[in-house]
């Protein structure tokens, strides 16, 4: 039998600096609308997806840094969106930047939930691998400054059982890096969904700027395959103060193959009928179960597949 998840695509185009959360919020739930119409289970919405992508700036007030962060999920502006949502019985995934008080100590993470079909939170995700600098660059122009303002993810890729499969995150920079998808496949992942925020100009490589849309998808495509699992990656997009992203929002089977990818830098909805079916078919094809050789790949691979998954 198979296991269709409609999954959208929602990517955002650019957020004005000056652009208020509600303002953002509506747009997101527009989105849902149009998801709902066309049959959406799911809806993936970017990385830092209710404001503008403030790491490309330098701050130095603190109160105008924490500004960017929220303090609670839902709050008082996403609430409508987990509202809306709730009543389409659909459900999201949302990347924002997180604000917390831990053990007396304030700490700044940049996050992503899974919300269910019916409100309630499945999963928290907080980015592990973060890319930029720490100081400023006065001849770039513009900044990276995620090493500056979050703290690298502080616990591991974790999958959770929901849309009739098992579902894992990563955020924006952990897409680069094989480790995120093959420890998320060591935990069963069926389902890895992403969200990003990726300019098409290296400061300190420009050389390497014509290969931006082809090592997204690279990445994207062979860990889909190599890790028998679909993929959704959903950019902000476009030139957002100043700064010009990438689309290609893409939804990617465990094929390899891009199933639907966005044509455009703005708001714009992809949708497809996922059968995470095809998963277990890949997985099978590779003969996951005996052909892994997981107790050669380390401790750190023995213990993720030590946790059956979800
Ligand atoms: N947001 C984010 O992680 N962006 C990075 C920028 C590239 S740094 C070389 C990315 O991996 O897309």
């Amino acid at each position: 039998m198979s296991r269709i998840v409609t999954i959208g695509a929602a990517q955002s185009g650019p957020i004005l600096r000056e652009e208020s959360r509600s303002a953002v919020v509506e747009r997101q739930i527009q989105q849902l609308r149009e998801a709902h119409r066309q049959g959406c289970d799911l809806v993936v919405f970017p990385e830092v997806a209710l404001t503008a992508f403030f790491p490309h700036w330098w701050i130095e007030d603190e109160a105008e840094l924490d500004a960017w962060f929220e303090r609670e999920m839902p709050g008082p502006e996403t609430q409508p969106l987990f509202d809306e949502a709730a009543r389409l019985g659909i459900g999201f995934h949302l990347g924002y930047a997180e604000l917390t008080f831990e053990g007396g100590k304030k700490r700044r993470f940049n996050s992503a939930i899974l919300v269910g079909k019916d409100g309630q939170k499945i999963g928290h995700f907080r980015k592990i691998h973060l890319p930029g600098h720490v100081e400023y660059r006065p001849d770039n122009p513009f900044q990276n400054l995620e090493k500056r303002y979050f703290e690298f993810g502080d616990r591991p890729f974790e999958t959770w059982r929901a849309f009739g499969g098992v579902v894992g995150i990563q955020i924006c920079n952990d897409r680069r890096w094989s480790e995120s998808y093959r420890l998320l496949a060591l935990k069963g992942a069926e389902l890895v969904l992403i969200g990003y925020n990726t300019p098409d100009h290296i400061p300190e490589h420009p050389h390497m700027d014509r290969l931006t849309n082809f090592q997204h998808q690279l990445c994207m495509q062979s860990g889909a395959y190599q890790n028998a699992c679909w993929i959704v990656a959903v950019a902000k997009a476009g030139i957002e103060e100043g700064v010009s992203m990438i689309g290609l929002s893409s939804i990617i089977a465990p094929s390899g193959e891009i199933v639907a990818q966005t044509k455009t830098l703005g708001d714009e909805l992809i949708v497809h009928a996922c059968d995470l079916d095809d998963s277990k078919a890949y997985q099978e094809l590779f003969e996951f179960g005996t052909n892994r050789r997981i107790q050669h790949y380390g401790p750190i691979a023995t213990q993720a597949a030590a946790v059956p998954p979800p």
